[in-house]
């Protein structure tokens, strides 16, 4: 998948997790990721994609009214002190990073939580910062369920926007999870001329109480992540914490996608895996001047409900 000689290539991981146990330290997380980040590395990756809240177990699971046993979920600071380690591997490697993890900040004197990630340079640095802004599941106490999702009660909507950082001689963009499922994460990206769109999830496929969602959770899976990809003309790599995590199965299939929507690299199993691609950037630029050229094709006055409604209203035309 390359748009020929003048391909610009960026060698990327998406670093796939197996379950993480409720006993796990963040010690033992990262060291897990530090044994990926270093075969990624290897393998000549200069960027790798961890997955979503991938410190921790997937604790919204969980009705928590505890706020010592929520806060033990949550990072105060960035890189801290279990952290710190990652950043300094990476920088000693010079590899780039996506890591997702639950945000703990203080704003206008308020302690606010947040589903966050951040985008590491080759040196080390933090040059961008995510929140999640479409968060799933409830708020309220559901305990007839085996597993509840509550990253509506543990979380607020990320206040961030989408923005694209240029790093790695590419244009980088993140996202989290449930963002992937919806056509306005990537199109802002687009518009900012995105080329490589970095998310982690944790999908369980026994959440939704309806078996003809929750059967065809790996097939939605990748038709959001394919759909997003070519329909805004970029890469997208998708990073899973999978497998069975206290009880709940998550499902896999970590990919990298290609500007065409093709699939260009895809793991096989459930547990740590590193999946590997050479994805050539100058593909999203090869759409974007063809069926996806914006400034041609696009007809914004015509999409004011977009942004202007939240809900979906009746018809507005007469039969
Ligand atoms: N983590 C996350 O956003 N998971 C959701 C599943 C929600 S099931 C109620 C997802 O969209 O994959």
């Amino acid at each position: 998948m390359s748009a020929g000689r003048d391909a610009r290539p960026l060698v990327v991981a998406a670093a796939q997790m197996g379950p993480i146990a409720l006993s796990e330290t963040r010690a033992q997380c990262v060291a897990r990721l530090l044994e990926m980040l270093r075969e990624a590395a290897a393998a000549g990756c200069r960027l790798v994609v961890f997955p979503e809240l991938c410190l921790t177990t997937f604790f919204p699971r969980w009705w928590i009214e505890d706020e010592a046993e929520l806060d033990a979920f949550f990072e105060t600071e960035m890189p801290g002190k279990e952290t710190r380690v990652l950043f300094e591997e990476a920088a000693r490697l010079g590899v780039g990073f996506y890591l997702g993890y639950a945000e703990l900040a203080v704003e206008d004197g308020e302690k606010r939580r947040y589903n966050t990630s951040i985008l590491v340079d080759p040196t080390g640095r933090i040059v961008g910062r995510y929140r999640k802004v479409h968060l799933p599941g409830h708020a309220d106490h559901r305990p007839a369920r085996a597993f509840q999702h509550l990253e509506k009660k543990y979380f607020r909507p990320g206040n961030l926007g989408f923005p694209v950082w240029r790093s790695m001689d590419a244009n980088l963009g993140m996202c989290i999870c449930n963002d992937r499922r919806w056509p306005e994460t990537y199109r802002v990206m687009a518009l900012r001329s995105v080329e490589m769109v970095l998310l982690g999830y944790n999908t369980p496929n026994d959440h939704t109480g309806h078996a003809e969602i929750d059967d065809l959770s790996n097939f939605h899976n990748q038709l959001a992540m394919q759909a997003g990809a070519y329909q805004n003309a970029t890469w997208v790599v998708g990073t899973a914490k999978c497998g069975t995590e206290e009880g709940s199965h998550l499902i896999g299939q970590s990919m990298i996608v290609a500007p065409s929507g093709e699939v260009a690299a895809m793991a096989t199993t459930l547990e740590d895996e590193v999946v590997r691609a050479r994805c050539d950037l100058d593909l999203a630029r090869i759409y974007r001047e063809t069926y996806f050229n914006f400034a041609a094709h696009r007809e914004p006055g015509q999409y004011g409900p977009i942004t202007a409604q939240k809900g979906a209203v009746g018809p507005t035309g007469q039969g």
